[in-house]
């Protein structure tokens, strides 16, 4: 369940931060719970973090925890591949040091919430911990990995694969965790194409089938 409700978050996060659906300000509280004495590197834009978490709703509901996996888990900081609440929230951050987030919906998932474990409008608390910092991965020009044909331009072909390659992957590492039931997988595989026009919906301006490279919202310059 726990694994199925991670990928659910990070399907979301493709459709919509990778795009980069835009937020309007809002209050992201961050407090420090605990901080190391020594501490030579702090987290920065671009840097791959491995985080140990546990989100909770409002009412304290438990929708996902990398405690439940026994794995952490790694991300790019400050790119749009989690929620902007984490982009925005573990900035500057020490190896060891222990956060609480408070983040508003307009920083998490908004109106439309994510899967059937985070309603529309909520708001999330997030206890985070930072295991690890490393240099970012070499290759962080999405569109450039999307646009298979390299006309740079990207057609529903290429962001449909895209999409069902995310997901295949995605499901794969949810039945090796042997977390079985993937269900909200199975239905977002059967929705690609809604996936794939959502996308669309938000990238494709001017509305001619294809999404440009000036179009394009996502992380598309070889250097950070
Ligand atoms: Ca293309
Ligand atoms: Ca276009």
């Amino acid at each position: 369940m726990m694994a199925a409700t991670r990928n659910a978050l990070l399907v979301v996060t493709c459709s919509c931060l990778v795009f980069g659906l835009v937020a309007e300000a809002a209050d992201l509280k961050v407090e420090k719970v605990y901080v190391p004495e020594v501490c030579e590197l702090k987290s920065k834009k671009g840097d791959q973090l491995t985080m140990h978490y546990t989100g909770t709703l409002a009412d304290g509901t438990k929708f996902d925890s990398s405690f439940d996996r026994d794995s952490p888990f790694t991300f790019q900081l400050g790119v749009g591949q989690v929620i902007k609440g984490w982009d925005q929230g573990l900035l500057d951050m020490c190896v060891s040091e222990k956060r609480k987030l408070t983040i508003p919906p307009e920083l998490g998932y908004g109106d439309r919430g994510a899967g059937n474990v985070i309603p529309g409008g909520a708001t999330l608390h997030f206890d985070v911990e930072l295991i690890n910092i490393s240099d970012s991965p070499p290759n962080a020009n999405v569109f450039k990995e999307i646009d298979a044909d390299k006309d740079n331009q990207l057609s529903r072909e290429e962001v449909r694969t895209m999409v069902s390659e995310y997901l295949r992957k995605q499901m794969q590492e949810a039945e090796q965790s042997g977390a079985g039931e993937s269900e909200e997988m199975k239905k977002m595989l059967a929705d690609q194409d809604k996936l794939v026009e959502e996308i669309f919906q938000h990238e494709d301006k001017d509305k001619n089938g294809f999404i440009s490279h000036e179009e394009f919202s996502g992380p598309k310059h070889d250097e950070l």
